[in-house]
């Protein structure tokens, strides 16, 4: 197992967020921060990432987008607990736990979290709009942080949010090439979320999201983290 250079990092566990930027995301139902990851931490998260994959498939993310013919959106996998466990002893996994914290108004220890990853391969196509809260259990209060490893661009298929969409209620979806799918929903109508390497974005469960194809040369490599509040169910 590769080292995880994060363990070494010594700044500040717990991003703060701004007053401002607290009431914006409880306006528009997401928001971003620049995260700073700092030292090896990012680097790590790129190795993790590539083991996760080699794990899973017996490739890395370079081979996978040469030889991997299926036509998808993104692929989309929850870890194994090896994996979720190494990486939760991570700062990043603090970080992401201490500003989901202050989202809810909670201390850290009342939040719960899960990993997960997303690929976008070259000619992956647009994520359809959706609704996380579909795949989750009632009260639908999580939040989905989104990590992309190497910076997320309109090219490369970055996240866009629809506007204070969280307050429209539980939206019919229906299941077009095996994704769930908001049909009313179009890009025109979305804001880009477009982040460097090492910023975050957050979104509430009920807000309308999707991605953009990507149009890039390389995969587009992220990490999600889903925190909900310790009272609900644990399942994130
Ligand atoms: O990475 C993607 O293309 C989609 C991610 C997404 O829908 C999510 O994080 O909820």
């Amino acid at each position: 197992m590769t080292t995880f250079p994060s363990f070494e990092f010594e700044g500040p566990c717990n991003p703060e967020l701004s007053a401002g930027q607290l009431t914006r995301f409880w306006e528009m139902g997401y928001g971003s921060h620049p995260l700073l990851l700092e030292g090896g931490e990012l680097e790590g998260l790129r190795t993790k990432f590539e083991d996760i994959l080699v794990d899973a498939f017996g490739l890395d993310s370079q081979t996978l987008a040469t030889t991997l013919t299926i036509e998808k959106y993104v692929l989309e996998m929850t870890l194994s607990a090896s994996h979720s466990d190494y990486l939760s002893d991570s700062q990043i996994y603090g970080k992401i736990v201490g500003i989901g914290a202050q989202l809810f108004g909670l201390e850290p220890e009342d939040v719960v979290a899960g990993w997960r990853i997303f690929l976008k391969k070259p000619g992956f196509k647009e994520t359809p709009f959706h609704q996380d809260a579909l795949f989750r259990p009632p009260p639908y209060d999580s939040i989905s942080f989104w990590i992309p490893l190497d910076g997320a661009s309109e090219r490369n298929g970055c996240l866009y949010y629809i506007d204070r969409s969280h307050e429209r209620g539980l939206l019919p979806h229906r299941e077009i090439d095996g994704q769930q799918t908001i049909e009313a929903i179009g890009f025109e109508e979305a804001r880009a979320c477009p982040l460097p390497p090492g910023a975050v974005s957050f979104h509430h469960c009920m807000t309308i999201h999707g991605a953009a194809p990507n149009r890039d040369t390389k995969s587009r490599r992220c990490f999600g983290i889903v925190c909900s509040p310790g009272r609900s169910t644990g399942t994130v």
